[in-house]
């Protein structure tokens, strides 16, 4: 099976939360419930943030502050990795990591109004 194009959904179904499909921006029920923290059956932008900013936390195992490539694992292709490393200095720093899933979120939020349904 080919993978999903977002980094998010990628990242997710890595640490078994969320899968979501690159074709259509709905989350599964079960993946939808554990970003949605406050219940209200969609995962706002801030939601989501919240949740990247501790998957950042949760993939950095040496606690440098940084993901490089043996910490990402089979989360990122060798393509997208490049793709996000901004600066190209071969590790993704929490800025690089956000704004490329803040992007995909944005992606995935087809009718722009700051929720995924
Ligand atoms: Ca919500
Ligand atoms: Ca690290
Ligand atoms: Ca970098």
């Amino acid at each position: 099976m080919k993978k999903a194009v977002l980094v998010a959904a990628l990242l997710l179904s890595q640490i078994s939360i969320v899968h979501a499909q690159a074709q259509s921006a709905a989350l599964h029920q079960g993946h939808k419930d554990a970003l949605d923290t406050n219940k209200n059956g969609t995962v706002e932008r801030s939601e989501y943030q919240v949740y990247m900013q501790s998957a950042f936390t949760n993939l950095d195992k040496n606690k440098d502050g940084k993901l490089d490539k043996s910490e990402m694992g089979s989360v990122l292709t060798e393509a997208q990795f490049t793709a996000t490393d901004a600066n190209g200095n071969g590790s993704l720093s929490q800025t690089e990591f956000m704004n490329r899933v803040m992007a995909d979120f944005a992606s995935a939020d087809q009718d722009g109004d700051g929720k995924l349904q």
